[in-house]
């Protein structure tokens, strides 16, 4: 049995990070059975979510996670797919996470009233005279990390504008199909649906979800993968405001 270690449920999401829940969505693409633990942070191998384990061997990052399964259950993620098409899965899919991730972090994380209404939420169970301190150094620790990847360093309106960028690019891509590259999900379905919906959800407004909610592709898309994956889920809340 795998042990996914995650965040757990936020605002209407079940999963506070959009890499926990493209792995779950992975995990249910290739119909594993899973458990999900939530108290897997503080000793994560790379320090970060998500990462599972699997009868003792313990697999940390998302796409390490995906080739693990591959790998060991002989799921192809893009089955169908000709290698051109699966080189086009991976570059959407790069960048989203190493492109368009970073913008929503700075909206998640520095916009003072998107943090005190999502991110700041995670700490209610840190002990009332630790709470601010263990937030202000997490919440240095994001800064630091957007500074060094580059994107903290310019304006917010500099960083909507590189966001846009590959929000836009990826509703164009998407076009009118029911998934990223056709017919049928693909691995990167999970990512830029996980993505999107995070993105979406309205504790965090940002122009990233703004154009996100006008390019008429997006949502329903986002909707269409969560609902074939994880029917058993309410998928209104995120999207309650969404027109
Ligand atoms: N490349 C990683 C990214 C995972 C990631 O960034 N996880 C974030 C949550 S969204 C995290 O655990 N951050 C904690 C930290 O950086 O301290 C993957 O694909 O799994």
């Amino acid at each position: 049995m795998i042990t996914l270690f995650a965040f757990g449920p936020y605002f209407g999401l079940p999963e506070a990070s959009p890499y926990v829940l493209k792995t779950e969505l992975q995990l249910r693409m290739a119909g594993l059975a899973y458990t999900k633990d939530f108290t897997g942070f503080p000793t994560a191998p790379k320090g970060k979510l998500p990462y599972i384990a699997d009868d003792g061997e313990v697999i940390a990052d998302s796409t390490f996670i995906r080739a693990h399964v591959e790998r060991k259950y002989g799921f192809d993620f893009d089955a169908g797919l000709s290698a051109s098409e699966r080189a086009e899965a991976w570059a959407v899919e790069r960048m989203l996470e190493d492109h368009l991730s970073w913008a929503m972090t700075y909206f998640r994380w520095v916009v003072p009233e998107n943090f005190e209404r999502g991110p700041a939420q995670f700490f209610q169970a840190v002990p009332e005279p630790a709470r601010a301190g263990v937030i202000a150094e997490t919440r240095a620790k994001v800064k630091a990390n957007l500074h060094a990847m580059g994107i903290g360093r310019h304006t917010p309106d500099e960083i909507a504008t590189l966001g846009l960028r590959s929000l836009v690019s990826f509703s164009a891509m998407l076009g009118g199909r029911p998934y990223l590259m056709g017919a049928e999900p693909c691995g990167t379905d999970a990512t830029a649906s996980a993505m999107l919906m995070s993105m979406l959800a309205p504790v965090t407004q940002s122009p990233l979800r703004d154009r996100a909610l006008e390019l008429v592709n997006l949502a329903p898309y986002a909707m269409r993968v969560m609902q074939r994956f994880y029917p058993e889920h309410r998928w209104e809340a995120p999207l309650a405001s969404a027109a």
